[in-house]
């Protein structure tokens, strides 16, 4: 039986700095919010996140996803002021000191401009550029983007998440999305794809995502995958969240195995050896 290719061999311009997806990438995750770095201020704060991602690109991440508000489930909005203060001093730091492209995630126009402006060239949007006015700057910013399914708002997504068809509705919602970022002007090659593992989806509906991930795969757009250390893990298995790396693992492999071309998680150097060998069997003779 034969499983689908991950991508057409392809490389994104991420403003300059190239993502190859010829291969399956790791994408490191930097969180930038008051509990991710211990709270010796804002320049402490900057310091460390910059070492993180040097560690996480020593590590082989292709890609750093620098975020400044919370959508885990149940989190609080924070005003635009804070999100911008926390993650254009640390852009700006990575654009000089990193060799990989930055990715911005944030559901706000205005931060869209500001992290791109100060060198970011992805922007990864857990809200699929539903903000008013998100399509119009992220088509004129010219970055590649990154659509992600989410049923609810973060605060509430996860009170009744309801499906007929889980699969079915997550994809047709995201061609739709993709094909109105087209028409507003941005080019097929730009736009990624992501199901959004936890964000409104009980623990059922995750794993039948994951299960039929090569349908995502299928619309050709490269699929993006964020399973780290989610619930998803902690329902199915009973560990609490510092107990999630070996699964985690197992999860990106799959949705490698399914032809995910990017996945996005916080322990990027076991991950990354791991797609890689899954890669190599799911190539083998090809
Ligand atoms: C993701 C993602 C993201 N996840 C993209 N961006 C988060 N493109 C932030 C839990 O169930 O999957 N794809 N940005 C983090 N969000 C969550 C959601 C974290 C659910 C944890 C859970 O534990």
């Amino acid at each position: 039986m034969s499983l689908p290719a991950s991508t057409p061999e392809m490389t994104l311009d991420c403003a300059g700095k190239t993502l190859d997806l010829s291969r399956p990438q790791v994408m490191g995750i930097l969180n930038i919010t008051p509990d991710s770095f211990s709270d010796g201020g804002i320049f402490f704060a900057k310091e460390q996140a910059v070492a993180h991602a040097r560690r996480m690109v020593e590590e082989g991440a292709a890609i750093i996803d620098v975020g400044g508000e919370s959508t885990r489930p149940g989190a609080m909005p924070v005003p635009v002021e804070e999100e911008l203060r926390r993650v254009i001093p640390v852009i700006e730091a990575l654009r000089t000191v990193l060799a990989v492209p930055v990715s911005i995630d944030t559901r706000r126009p205005e931060v869209m401009q500001a992290a791109v402006a100060a060198g970011a060239g992805l922007i990864n949007d857990v809200s699929a550029l539903q903000a008013p006015g998100a399509v119009e700057v992220a088509a004129r910013l010219g970055v590649p983007v990154c659509l992600m399914h989410m049923q609810g708002s973060p605060e509430t997504m996860q009170q009744q998440p309801e499906y007929r068809d889980v699969v079915t509705e997550v994809r047709d919602f995201l061609m739709e999305r993709a094909s109105l970022c087209m028409q507003q002007g941005l080019a097929r090659e730009q736009i990624l794809l992501d199901p959004g593992f936890g964000f409104g989806k009980t623990t059922l509906h995750n794993l039948l995502l994951l299960q039929h991930l090569e349908q995502l795969v299928a619309t050709g757009f490269p699929v993006l995958a964020g399973l780290s250390r989610k619930s998803m893990i902690g329902k199915t298995l009973g560990l609490a969240v510092d107990q999630r790396l070996y699964p985690g693992i197992a999860l990106a492999v799959l949705a490698v195995w399914k032809g995910a071309a990017i996945v996005r998680c916080h322990d990027v150097r076991g991950t990354r050896e791991a797609v890689l060998m899954c890669q190599a069997v799911r190539d083998a003779g090809q």
